[in-house]
C-alpha cells in the first residue's frame, strides 16, 4: 500500500469515529467538543493528517486533499443536523412550556361501589368492636350447611339452589362458613364480620345475579341476649343512615338462628326545600340468636355461651344508597357506570 493510500485510509477511519461521536453527543457542549477534536484548525485530527500531505509524492497530494474536503463537509453536515436535533429536544422539554395549558389528569382507579359500601359497613361495625375475617369461596358441605344446622336434604342444599364444584366442594352460598371457621379456632368472646362474595344458582336479571356480596356478623360471649342484637343493629343503623333512623324487627326463620328476625329501617330524608320526610320501611337484613346446635358444631359450649348473628347484602344496600336500578350493573364492569363512584 502506498503512503497515499494509508493517509486516505486514516482519513476514512477518522470519518467513521467522528460520525459516531456526533451521534453520541448529548449536549451542545459535547457537540462542540467533537467539532474541535476533528475539525479544529490547529489541533484537529483532520488537520493533523493534512499536515502530513507534504510527505507524499506531489501527484498523490490532490486525492488526499479531495478526500479530506469530502469528509469535512460530510462531518459539518452531521454536526449541523445533530445540533438542530438537540435544540429541538431542549425546546420541547423545557424551553417553551406553555404554563397556561390545563393540567392532564392521569387515570386513577377507584373502589367498586359494592366495595365502598362494604368498607363503610365494616368501619361502623369496627367502632362496635367487630373485626373483619376472610375465608374460602370454595367450601365443603359441612361448613356451608351441616355445621349451620342445615341438613343436606334441606332445599337450600339442593342442586337447584347451590353451585357444586367437581370433587365434592361447592361455592359458598353465604359467608356463614367463615364464622364457623372463626368459632372453631377462637375462644369467645368473638365479635367478627364476614364480608365476601357468595354464589347461588340463580337467574341473571335486574333483581337476581348468581354471585353477590354478603356481609354477615357474629357475636358470641357469656350472657349475650336478644337485647344485645337489637341494640347493636339499631346503633349500626343510626350510624349508617343517621340519628333519626327507626329500626323494626319482624319474626322470621333461618335454620341457623332461633329466634330469627327480619330487620327493617325507616329513614329520615331531607327534601330539597329543607323539610324532612320518613321513607317506607325497608328490609335490610336478617338476624337472630345463634342456634345452640351451631355453637355445638363449631366446638363452643352452648351451656356457657350464647350469640347473635346477622346477614345483609351490601349490593342491595348500595341500590338504596345510590338509586341503582339494576343489580347487573355491579357485574358488567362498564366503565361509564363505575366511574360515577370514583373516589374523586
Ligand atoms: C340474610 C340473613 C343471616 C346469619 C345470617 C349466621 C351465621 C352463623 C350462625 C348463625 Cl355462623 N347465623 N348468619 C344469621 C341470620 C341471618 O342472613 O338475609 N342474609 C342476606
Amino acid at each position: 500500500m502506498t503512503q497515499n493510500g494509508s493517509l486516505v485510509d486514516e482519513l476514512q477511519r477518522l470519518e467513521a469515529q467522528a460520525l459516531t461521536a456526533v451521534e453520541e453527543a448529548a449536549s451542545a457542549d459535547a457537540l462542540e467538543e467533537v467539532r474541535i477534536t476533528f475539525l479544529g484548525r490547529k489541533e484537529g485530527r483532520i488537520s493533523g493528517i493534512l499536515r502530513r500531505v507534504g510527505e507524499l509524492e506531489p501527484e498523490e497530494r490532490p486525492r488526499v486533499g479531495a478526500e479530506a474536503n469530502r469528509i469535512k463537509s460530510r462531518l459539518q453536515e452531521a454536526l449541523d443536523q445533530r445540533q438542530a436535533a438537540l435544540e429541538q429536544a431542549s425546546r420541547s422539554d423545557s424551553g417553551e412550556l406553555d404554563l397556561t395549558l390545563p393540567g392532564r389528569r392521569g387515570w386513577q382507579g377507584g373502589r367498586h361501589p359494592v366495595t365502598r359500601v362494604v368498607d363503610e359497613l365494616v368501619e361502623i361495625f369496627r367502632g362496635l368492636g367487630f373485626t373483619r375475617a376472610r375465608g374460602p369461596e370454595a367450601e365443603t358441605e359441612w361448613y356451608n350447611f351441616e355445621a349451620l344446622n342445615t341438613p343436606l336434604d334441606h332445599p337450600a342444599a339442593d342442586e337447584q339452589d347451590t353451585l357444586y364444584l367437581k370433587g365434592g366442594h361447592l361455592l359458598r352460598s353465604h359467608t356463614s362458613p367463615v364464622q364457623v371457621r372463626v368459632m372453631e379456632k377462637h375462644e369467645p368472646p368473638i365479635r367478627v364480620l364476614a364480608p365476601g362474595m357468595v354464589y347461588r344458582r340463580d337467574s341473571y336479571d335486574a333483581t337476581h345475579t348468581p354471585g353477590f356480596a354478603q356481609l354477615e356478623g357474629l357475636a358470641v360471649d357469656e350472657g349475650i341476649t336478644f337485647v344485645d342484637l337489637k341494640a347493636t343493629l339499631a346503633e349500626f343503623a343510626r350510624r349508617y343512615w343517621g340519628p333519626g333512623t327507626r329500626v323494626r324487627f319482624r319474626p322470621s326463620f333461618f335454620p341457623f338462628t332461633e329466634p330469627s328476625a327480619e330487620v327493617d329501617v325507616k329513614r329520615v330524608v331531607r327534601r330539597a326545600d329543607g323539610t324532612e320526610e320518613e321513607t317506607d320501611w325497608l328490609e335490610i337484613m336478617g338476624a337472630g340468636m345463634v342456634d345452640p346446635a351451631v355453637l355445638e358444631a363449631a366446638g363452643i359450649d352452648p351451656e356457657r355461651y350464647t350469640g347473635f348473628a346477622f346477614g345483609m347484602g351490601p349490593g342491595r344496600i348500595g341500590l338504596l344508597k345510590y338509586g341503582i336500578p339494576d343489580l347487573r350493573l355491579y357485574l358488567d364492569n362498564d366503565i361509564r357506570f363505575l366511574q360515577q363512584f370514583s373516589d374523586r
